[in-house]
């Protein structure tokens, strides 16, 4: 993670300010400490390494790929979730508010991407790890759009993207949706002339056609099935991971909150019959955030409407908690 070491120009304002966090409050004191008594909203008086949260409130990508819609509401749902966890000691985080993705116009979804970066671009260039709090899953090209914008990867740091999906979220479109991210990075990576090191995690066979594992072989990315990342086999989840961290500098994490069981996170677009466990993803998300490197996680994919007592937003949630005090 880098450090900021001057002050730099004012922050890229939000379209949506953030609002203070409420929940559950046992009293004063570091021992009744919670989510909600530890994220403050000025960006200004954050110190280098504390988390910025950021909300994506869109699902226009999900609706042009014609999934089910909501997902702008993710940003929301997850804070509420977040806000009564207990932490394990002092932390401080902040909210630096939200992007919005305002109707269904040619270019809302691709402006909105454009604000989204320049938002998480000055994050991370002040020494924050980002937590993009989405979102349908055109959320991650919004956060690489930023990440490419970062000192880090001009100064030639290394970029590795992990994405925990079902999904490879590669297909050839002519606009961009929530089932294209991923093919957009690795065409702007070609652009600027680095290699596109892009890996997944819990593919899911039957939600993939030929062509898609094609696109994703001719692109060199790497996999693992659902299939393979049970909790039998969480040694060889865990030394995927650990290739992945050995190749890159910078860590773009994105996790499509279908990579999970459809029990666990039934409050998405496209829930899985599968899906990876809980605890897996939670192991791998611990080791990336332990490695120091993770830049900017988004978390994807939310759909309240379709969730069963907050069970997705909590699921979410915890995976944040989890990622945050890796360290401690
Ligand atoms: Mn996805």
């Amino acid at each position: 993670m880098s450090v900021a070491t001057r002050r730099e120009a004012p922050h890229p304002r939000p379209d949506v300010p953030a609002t203070p966090w409420t929940g559950r409050d046992d009293g004063p004191g570091e021992e009744n400490l919670r989510w909600h008594g530890a994220v403050h909203l000025d960006p200004e008086r954050a110190a280098p390494g504390e988390i910025a949260f950021v909300g994506f409130r869109s699902d226009e990508g999900v609706r042009r790929n014609r999934g089910r819609q909501g997902a702008a509401a993710g940003p929301d749902a997850l804070r509420r979730a977040l806000a009564s966890m207990a932490l394990p000691k002092p932390l401080r985080a902040f909210d630096a508010g939200d992007i919005e993705v305002r109707g269904d116009g040619e270019d809302a979804l691709e402006t909105g991407q454009q604000r989204l970066g320049r938002l998480v671009a000055a994050l991370v260039d002040r020494g924050h790890p980002v937590m993009v709090l989405g979102g349908g899953h055109e959320v991650a090209y919004g956060s690489y759009l930023g990440l490419a914008a970062t000192r880090a990867l001009r100064e030639g740091g290394r970029l590795g993207v992990l994405n925990l999906d079902a999904h490879f979220d590669l297909r050839d479109d002519d606009r961009p949706s929530s089932g294209t991210p991923f093919l957009q990075i690795a065409r702007s990576e070609e652009r600027h002339g680095r290699e596109f090191n892009y890996w997944v995690l819990g593919v899911s066979q039957p939600s993939n056609t030929q062509r898609l594992f094609r696109t994703a072989d001719r692109l060199g990315v790497r996999h693992l099935p659902d299939t393979r990342c049970g909790l039998l086999d969480l040694p060889r989840a865990e030394s995927f991971v650990d290739e992945f961290l050995a190749g890159c500098d910078v860590v773009h994490l994105s996790i499509d909150l279908d990579v999970l069981p459809a029990a666990v996170a039934p409050g998405v677009s496209a829930p899985a019959a599968y899906g990876v466990p809980m605890e897996v993803i939670e192991r791998v998300c611990h080791r990336v955030a332990a490695s120091g490197k993770l830049a900017v996680c988004d978390i994807a994919e939310l759909n309240p409407e379709f969730d069963v007592d907050q069970r997705t937003a909590r699921a979410g949630a915890r995976l944040i908690h989890r990622m945050a005090t890796a360290r401690m």
